[in-house]
């Protein structure tokens, strides 16, 4: 028996050398150590061996079992560590590589015009209101005394989710729901995006807008020319022709429409000024007495002016860009060019 268990423990020795791999440890293991291994086979016979040698027998068996058991382990944390520093000498990381390069990209002109219209106002002591993009029809419409017969609810213009709510047109609602809020004085910018249902090379169905609303005591048209004649000179330039034209809006009285020299021409006309000379910028006027009714404002003690402009239009007059679709397609190498 010596002599078996002897022999077993030299081919166990013999066996483990030769192994490699995982999986040759394990089939190894299998051979050894399994339910029909070598070790438990004679384990098994110890059923014919004599009983007073059975306890002496017993602890030579388990002597050799731990010492194959043993090898084992050793032999599996030898092919571990050799895995690893196989690993570590294969997957080698070069960090002197170059890297990609990352493509930078550029504030979108609208963003920029827009941030510069509100950074003007407020420097005139303007504060910026806001407010939501769905809006109902009461504040779209109604309030700003828009009849019911009125072009701008037609359905080909107005992007309706149900008969009584719209997305909005114009940023005015904003307007009202600071003048349901607060009284006079008021002094408030409403940026913002709008929507309406059209589309070709000068509109998109969403587009920006600012609108202006200045209401206190003894507010008057000349208030109103002097705010946007410095608004416009500031933007465009110090030297920038400016006229008032009469115009009419359902929510002003009286209205006016505002032109610039055409930039492109210098007055000379052109294909963008039609000819004229003169380029729509804003529309504005005094707030409309039936406009106060709806807040709420007494038109005897408050008057006040109002004016509204699209950025778009703003921003392609001021880069020269001829077709608004070119702001909405996102290509970072027409947004590269207005940093
Ligand atoms: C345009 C013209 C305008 C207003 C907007 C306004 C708002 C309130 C009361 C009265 Cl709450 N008016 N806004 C007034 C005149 C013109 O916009 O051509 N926008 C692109």
């Amino acid at each position: 028996m010596q002599e078996k268990l002897e022999e077993v423990k030299a081919q166990a020795q013999a066996e483990l050398a030769q192994a490699s791999d995982e999986v040759s440890l394990q089939n190894l293991k299998a051979k050894f150590l399994g339910r029909k291994g070598v070790i438990t086979e004679i384990l098994k016979g110890m059923k014919d061996v004599a009983k007073e040698d059975r306890p002496k027998m017993g602890v030579m068996i388990n002597e050799v079992k731990t010492f194959v058991e043993e090898l084992f382990d050793q032999k599996a944390n030898q092919i571990k560590e050799e895995k690893k520093r196989r690993s570590i000498a294969e997957e080698k990381i070069d960090a002197t590589l170059p890297s990609r390069s990352l493509s930078v990209g550029a504030r979108h002109p609208v963003s920029q015009v827009m941030e510069e219209i509100i950074n003007i106002f407020e420097k005139m002591g303007f504060e910026v209101a806001e407010g939501p993009e769905i809006e109902t029809d009461y504040y779209n419409f109604e309030a700003l005394n828009i009849p019911k017969n009125h072009p701008a609810r037609d359905m080909q213009d107005t992007f309706y989710i149900s008969d009584d709510v719209v997305l909005r047109t114009h940023t005015s609602p904003v307007q009202i729901r600071v003048m349901e809020k607060e009284e006079p004085p008021i002094k408030i910018i409403a940026p913002g995006r709008v929507y309406r249902c059209d589309s070709d090379v000068s509109h998109t169905p969403m587009f920006h807008q600012i609108e202006g609303l200045l209401i206190d005591k003894d507010i008057t048209f000349g208030d109103l020319k002097g705010v946007l004649t410095e608004f416009l000179r500031l933007i465009f330039g110090e030297g920038i022709g400016v006229r008032f034209r009469p115009s009419f809006f359902p929510f002003t009285e009286p209205s006016a429409e505002v032109d610039i020299e055409c930039v492109i021409c210098e007055g000379q006309g052109c294909r963008v000024c039609k000819e004229s000379g003169w380029l729509e910028i804003l529309g504005c006027g005094m707030v409309d007495p039936e406009v106060f009714k709806s807040v709420n404002y007494d038109p005897e003690i408050y008057s006040g002016f109002a004016f509204g402009m699209g950025i778009e239009r703003i921003t392609m007059l001021k880069f020269g860009i001829n077709d608004i679709r070119l702001f909405f397609e996102n290509d970072v190498r027409f947004l590269r060019q207005f940093v």
